[in-house]
C-alpha cells in the first residue's frame, strides 16, 4: 500500500485524547514537524485543556491556524464520522481512553465502551469516510496486555494475559486493529507502550502522585503520603520520547506492531526512594504488609503509609519491555533515564507547589 501516492504532501493529523499527557506531547511534536494538528476534546463542565492551551491562539474560540480542536467523544460514532469526513486526516492517533487501571474495576462497562468499542467506532468511521486506503492509524496499546507475564522481558511475541477491565478492553482494541489491517489492508499499527510519565502525567497515577506529595512535604505543605502496592515493578520511560516512537511507526513502509520500553524496571518503592532522595531525605522501611511504613532516616517521622484502598483486585506485578524491534526497524531508543525522569518530575512539582500551594 502506498500512502504517499494518495496523500501527496498533505500532513494532517487527527489525535483523539489530545488533552491527555501523550496528546499534548504528540501535538507539540507534530506541529514542529509542520503538521496541521486536529484534536478531539470532550465537553466538560470546567476547562479540560490545560495541557494544550499553549498551542492554540484563540483559547476560547478553539480556533487556530495549524492547531484545531473539535468536540467529540469515543462513544459517539456520528461525530467521529463527521470530523474525519471534514478534515480528511493523513494520520490518526487513537490516544483517547479511560486510562486508569484501578478505576476500570469500578467503571468496567464504560471502559469497554470507550477503550474497546470506541476503537472499533473510529476504525469504522475511517472506512465510512473513504480514507481507509490512504490514512495511517496508530492505536495506543499497552504493556497492561501482558498482565500476568508469561516471559521476561516482554516483546511483540509474548502472550497476553490481561488483569483488569482496562487491559481486557485494550486487548479487544489491539485485535480489532490487527483484524482491520488484515481484512481491509488498512495501514494500522499497535504501539505496545510501557508506562511513560512526565510532569504532565495525570495526578492519580502513582509516579505523579508521589512527586506531587513529596514536593508538598519538601515545602512543609504535607507530612506524609498514602500508597498501595509498593512492590509492583514497572518499566518507566518519558512520554516525550514515546510520542516520537508513535510517529515513527506510521512512517514505515508496512504497518506493524511495536513494543516501546526502556528495558529497565523499578519498583514503586524505588520510585518513592528516588523522589525523597531528590529532596535530601532517605527513607527506611519498617514493618510488613499493611503495617509497613516508610520513615525519614534521622528523624523517624513517618512519610509513607499503606492504604488498602489503593490495592487492585488483580495486580500486574512485573513489567519489563524489550523494544529491540523498534530499535532495529527505526532506530528508536529512549533518551531519558529513570533518574532524570524522577528529577524532572520532582523539579516541576516543587515549582508548581511553590507557585500554587493548592494545586
Ligand atoms: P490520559 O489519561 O492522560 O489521557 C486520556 C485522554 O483520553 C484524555 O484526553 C481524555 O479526555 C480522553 N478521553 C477519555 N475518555 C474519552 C472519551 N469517552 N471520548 C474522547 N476522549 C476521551 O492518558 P495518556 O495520555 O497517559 O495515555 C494516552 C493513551 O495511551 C491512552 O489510551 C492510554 O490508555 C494509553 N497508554 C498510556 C500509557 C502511559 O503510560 N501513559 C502506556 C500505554 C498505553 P479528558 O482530558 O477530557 O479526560
Ligand atoms: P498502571 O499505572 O496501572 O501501570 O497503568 P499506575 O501509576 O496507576 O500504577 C502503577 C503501579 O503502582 C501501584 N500503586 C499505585 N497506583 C496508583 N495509581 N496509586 C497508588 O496510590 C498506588 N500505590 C501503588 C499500582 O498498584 C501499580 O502496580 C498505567 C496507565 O497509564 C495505563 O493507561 C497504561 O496502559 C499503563 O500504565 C501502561
Amino acid at each position: 500500500m502506498s500512502t504517499s501516492d494518495t496523500n501527496g504532501d498533505r500532513k494532517v493529523a487527527l489525535i483523539t485524547g489530545i488533552s491527555g499527557q501523550d496528546g499534548s506531547y504528540l501535538s507539540e511534536f507534530l506541529l514542529n514537524k509542520g503538521y496541521e494538528v486536529h484534536g478531539i476534546i470532550r465537553r466538560a463542565s470546567s476547562f479540560n485543556t490545560s495541557r494544550i492551551v499553549h498551542l492554540y491562539s484563540e483559547p476560547y474560540a478553539h480556533k487556530g491556524g495549524k492547531f484545531q480542536l473539535h468536540y467529540g467523544d469515543m462513544t459517539d460514532s456520528s461525530c467521529l464520522v463527521k470530523i474525519i469526513c471534514k478534515i480528511k486526516p493523513t494520520e490518526i492517533y487513537n490516544l483517547a481512553a479511560q486510562s486508569h487501571v484501578k478505576v476500570s474495576f469500578d467503571l468496567s462497562e464504560y471502559t469497554a465502551e470507550v477503550d474497546a468499542v470506541g476503537t472499533l467506532r473510529l476504525l469504522d468511521a475511517i472506512r465510512t469516510s473513504g480514507i481507509d486506503g490512504s490514512a495511517k492509524f496508530y492505536q495506543a496499546s499497552t504493556s497492561e496486555l501482558y498482565g500476568k507475564v508469561a516471559e521476561i522481558p516482554q516483546n511483540e511475541k509474548t502472550p497476553f494475559h490481561p488483569r483488569s477491565p482496562y487491559a481486557c478492553a485494550k486487548l479487544y482494541a489491539y485485535w480489532i486493529v490487527v483484524n482491520y489491517r488484515e481484512a481491509y489492508n488498512m495501514f494500522a499499527c499497535n504501539g505496545i507502550l510501557f508506562n511513560h510519565e512526565s510532569p504532565r502525567r495525570g495526578e492519580t497515577f502513582v509516579t505523579r502522585k508521589i512527586t506531587r506529595e513529596v514536593a508538598k512535604i519538601h515545602l512543609g505543605l504535607s507530612s506524609s503520603l498514602e500508597l498501595g502496592n509498593l512492590d509492583s515493578k514497572r518499566d518507566w520511560g518519558h512520554a516525550r520520547d514515546y510520542v516520537e516512537a508513535m510517529w515513527l511507526m506510521l512512517q514505515q513502509e508496512t504497518p506493524e506492531d511495536f513494543v516501546i520500553a526502556t528495558g529497565e524496571t523499578h519498583s514503586v518503592r524505588e520510585f518513592v526512594e528516588a523522589a525523597f532522595g531528590h529532596i535530601g531525605q532517605e527513607i527506611v522501611w519498617e514493618g510488613t504488609g499493611l503495617e509497613e511504613v516508610g520513615k525519614e532516616k534521622g528523624t523517624g517521622i513517618v512519610r509513607v503509609k499503606i492504604n488498602p484502598k489503593y490495592f487492585r483486585p488483580t495486580e500486574v506485578d512485573f513489567l519489563l519491555g524489550d523494544s529491540s524491534k523498534a530499535k532495529e526497524k527505526f532506530k528508536w531508543t529512549p533518551k531519558v533515564t529513570f533518574v532524570e525522569l524522577v528529577k524532572e518530575m520532582m523539579d516541576a512539582d516543587i515549582a508548581l507547589m511553590k507557585q500554587n500551594p493548592m494545586a
